[in-house]
């Protein structure tokens, strides 16, 4: 599609790392692009690309050929940016900077991987198995790195992209030769008019397969999943679908035994592959989930079970998810600050114990209802509750765990830390855990659940240091 672009204009919303990709590969190729952001000094560096830098709400529309929104800006719901409006009025095709990848470099294959939880870990981990077998890749997308920032490559090679909803949505001709979906819970609902929307675009990632070889794998834990599942079944060739589960026992696919287990029961032979309990780098159930879809995926591009399970032995667990930052008298510190949803912090609680658990931040749809369940089952010894929801969260917690008021985390991990220890010394708890997994977007008092995280990291630090003479 680039190349038919040449001299026509080409509108970017958004000159943050997607927008400004997109805006150097089309310079080079002689497109005339037209961009802004409401940051001054993204404005100006993208000006020394020789993008020309003008206000998009009042450019006359129909001199331009197409607009590249970047995904964090909304088009539709809960309303759409006035530039996306301006572009519908115009009819103006609105698409991602995957859409326009995709269609313009169509020689290699390509992978994509959505789900609510465990996208960059799955898309990671597929990634890693790729390139430790010495085949062509590279990974992007939603992980981080934008794909007009990646290697072009030939038809021996695999690009493996973390999808988000907002990517799906506006990617629509995207024909993956291999799609994951992990799970659906409740996230990003403003953007997807509730629910319903949100489901809708999951599926998404799926609906276009046309490729003769193209498979759709689905991990068929939650209901959602499992009713996208059987609806494919219906709509395409049975044979193109693989159910993958971390719970159940599935037919034609692959899954993972109650003790551990991960079973190829694809001809229904319930063939046991490798004990994934014996894994020190990729703990925990949800890790079960995305293992056994990745081992899916992955063996659709021929690689042995061999050679797929050594490097899946091999990979290195992603900073802040679930993330051993270190022991300190006795006390240990687990940065989880990508856990900004309640149910991906279900499964941090439910693999600990003596948990001192940092809650809060910027609360999204459901705060933390989804885990009532779990807040007066023993796990959790104390809450120390910070950012924008405190109270919200606070009102939750307070009647079921001792609950503390923080504000911001510095001050929790100190009272954490002292409190914990003092617990420690009267032999409440055993192996107490300082466990930083908000539920929350780190927004209201950081730039990125990154920057939360290595400031979890760093007091850390700050407390050995302080402590050492006394304690260490
Ligand atoms: N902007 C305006 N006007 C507006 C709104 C925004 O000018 O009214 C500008 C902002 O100033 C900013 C840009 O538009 O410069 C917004 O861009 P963006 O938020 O889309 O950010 P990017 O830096 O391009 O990053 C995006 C993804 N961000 C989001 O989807 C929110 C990154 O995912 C992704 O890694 C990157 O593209 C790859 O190209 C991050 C994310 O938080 C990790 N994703 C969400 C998630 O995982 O839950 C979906
Ligand atoms: P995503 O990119 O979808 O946000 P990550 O791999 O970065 O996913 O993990 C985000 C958070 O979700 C971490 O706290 C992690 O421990 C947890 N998590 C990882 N995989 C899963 C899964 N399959 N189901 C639920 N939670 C998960």
């Amino acid at each position: 599609m680039i190349n038919n672009l040449l001299n026509k204009t080409v509108a970017i919303l958004g000159l943050g790392k997607t927008g400004m990709a997109v805006a150097r590969e089309l310079k080079i190729r002689g497109v005339h692009v037209i961009g802004w952001d409401d940051k001054e000094e993204l404005r100006r560096e993208a000006a020394k690309l020789n993008v020309s830098i003008q206000d998009l709400k009042t450019v006359d529309f129909s001199t331009v050929e197409l607009l590249i929104i970047s995904p964090g800006i909304p088009h539709t719901y809960p309303a759409p940016h006035p530039v996306a409006k301006l572009a519908k009025e115009h009819n103006v095709r609105i698409i991602s900077d995957i859409e326009l990848f995709v269609s313009s470099y169509k020689d290699a294959k390509y992978i994509g991987i959505t789900g609510t939880n465990g996208k960059s870990t799955t898309t990671a981990l597929i990634y890693h198995i790729l390139k430790e077998n010495g085949i062509p890749c590279a990974i992007g997308g939603n992980f981080g790195i934008p794909v007009f920032d990646l290697p072009v490559l030939g038809s021996d090679g695999y690009y493996v992209f973390e999808m988000s909803s907002y990517q799906i949505e506006l990617s629509p001709s995207i024909d993956f030769d291999i799609s994951v979906l992990l799970n659906i819970t409740p996230d990003h609902l403003s953007r997807h008019n509730g629910m319903d929307g949100y489901i809708a675009v999951k599926k998404q990632i799926f609906t276009r397969k046309s490729g003769k070889n193209a498979v759709n794998v689905v991990a068929v834990d939650d209901n959602h999943t499992k009713k996208i599942f059987n609806e494919l079944c219906n709509e395409q060739p049975k044979s193109k679908n693989i159910p993958v589960s971390s719970s159940k026992k599935v037919d034609g696919g692959y899954y993972v035994s109650s003790n551990g287990i991960l079973i190829d029961n694809t001809k229904g032979e319930k063939k046991e592959i490798f004990d994934l309990k014996t894994l020190t780098n990729l703990r925990g159930k949800h890790n079960w989930q995305n293992i056994v879809a990745v081992f899916a995926a992955v063996k659709k591009t021929g690689l042995p079970t061999t050679k797929i399970i050594n490097a899946i032995k091999s990979f290195k667990t992603l900073e802040h998810r679930i993330e051993d930052v270190g022991t300190f008298a006795g006390i240990q510190f687990i940065d989880d600050s990508k856990a900004t949803n309640a149910e991906s912090v279900k499964y941090a609680i439910d693999s600990m114990k003596d948990i001192y658990w940092i809650i809060g931040g910027r609360q999204k749809e459901g705060g933390i209802d989804l885990l009532k369940p779990q807040l007066g089952d023993g796990n959790i010894k104390r809450t120390f509750v910070i950012g924008e929801c405190e109270k919200n969260f606070y009102a939750v917690t307070k009647n079921v765990i001792p609950s503390y008021k923080c504000h911001k985390l510095d001050k929790a991990v100190y009272k954490a830390f002292k409190l914990a220890l003092k617990d420690l010394k009267k032999g409440k708890v055993e192996k107490p855990i300082i466990l930083l997994s908000p539920a929350t977007a780190s927004f209201d008092q950081y730039k990125s659940f990154e920057e939360r995280g290595d400031h979890f990291k760093a007091l850390f630090k700050e407390i050995k240091e302080k402590y050492a003479k006394k304690l260490g």
